[in-house]
């Protein structure tokens, strides 16, 4: 590890014009990870041109603002891209302008997207491994880029609850609050506070869910039920973490319904099951017990959830062996 991470510090001062990705439909992770970085590489070299680009998400403004370019006017461009394993998933960059490329991620690998790769699939977060990269290098971290990188890590780890959380977790994020008197319960406000008509719709999708006999619950959130709740397609993302812990599921997913880009947005969570192989075969992907898809057929929200009611089944059955 600490050899890419010299190699990164190394190509972070060979280029000028450096551009941060991450993935479309972009999480706290996402989103803090590439301000925090670019942040960073701006306090510590204020001459370089940095950008962190996509598309902007309003209720994550607190994070910071994003930029706007076109990448193909730029100066052979160092691209780094973050939280994301597959090209097509990166937002709001022309992949081929790129003179170099580096992934830094704790996705499992998919595909060859990058020179030079910082993947660890055992680290709860992407803002994680910014974290690292920061206190091994001569990378500078102010108060609002370790409060990002809490919030970051905080968010993909569900408050510490999933897996991965390691005390590497814990002992990075203890310095940041130490060394940076973050305010964590003013923090907390910014991820978790929530509109009642949320909490309205989460008990609609408790009181509705289907769940199997095998222990897969699921439910479809059409149009007209989320405009009754006053909700989007990403309330239904917000609140996929909700259903954890629950004794009767070992797997649950969400089928949401996106106007804008008329596509059935799928969440799944698994606390068993392996789920982002079956995601894969879907427009999707993502982590073992945490994924997602994009669905343009609905017939194919139906073939999914089949798929995941049977890979629930075989784990059920794994256990009872036992
Ligand atoms: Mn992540």
């Amino acid at each position: 590890m600490n050899l890419v991470i010299k190699q990164i510090i190394k190509k972070i001062k060979e280029y000028d014009n450096i551009v941060i990705a991450r993935h479309i439909g972009p999480d706290p992770d996402a989103l803090a990870s590439e301000i925090a970085l670019r942040d960073s590489i701006r306090l510590t070299f204020p001459r370089k041109k940095v950008y962190a680009v996509g598309n902007a998400v309003s209720k994550f403004k607190y994070f910071g603002e994003l930029d706007r370019i076109d990448d193909r006017n730029l100066d052979k461009p160092l691209l780094i891209v973050l939280d994301v394993p597959n090209k097509s998933r990166i937002d709001g960059i022309n992949y081929d302008v790129y003179d170099y490329i580096i992934r830094i991620d704790h996705h499992p690998n998919i595909e060859e997207i990058a020179n030079l790769e910082m993947v660890n699939e055992n680290s709860s977060s992407t803002c994680e491994l910014i974290v690292e990269l920061i206190n091994n290098t001569k990378l500078k971290m102010n108060k609002s880029i370790a409060s990002n990188l809490f919030l970051g890590i905080v968010a993909d780890s569900d408050r510490f609850l999933l897996g991965y959380t390691t005390p590497k977790t814990f002992s990075l994020v203890t310095k940041l609050i130490e060394n940076y008197k973050l305010d964590i319960n003013k923090l907390y406000y910014n991820l978790y506070e929530r509109p009642i008509n949320e909490v309205k719709f989460q008990s609609y999708i408790a009181l509705n869910m289907i769940i199997t006999e095998n222990n897969f619950g699921y439910i479809k959130l059409d149009k007209k039920i989320m405009d009754e709740f006053k909700v989007d397609s990403s309330a239904a993302s917000n609140m996929v973490n909700n259903f954890n812990f629950i004794k009767e599921l070992y797997c649950w997913a969400f089928s949401s319904y996106d106007e804008k880009n008329d596509i059935y947005k799928i969440n799944i969570r698994s606390r068993g099951p392996i789920i982002n192989k079956v995601a894969t075969n879907y427009n999707g992907g993502g982590h073992m017990y945490a994924s997602g898809a994009r669905i343009k057929d609905e017939s194919d929200v139906d073939k999914l959830f089949y798929e995941l009611d049977m890979a629930t089944k075989e784990y059920k059955e794994s256990l009872n062996k036992d």
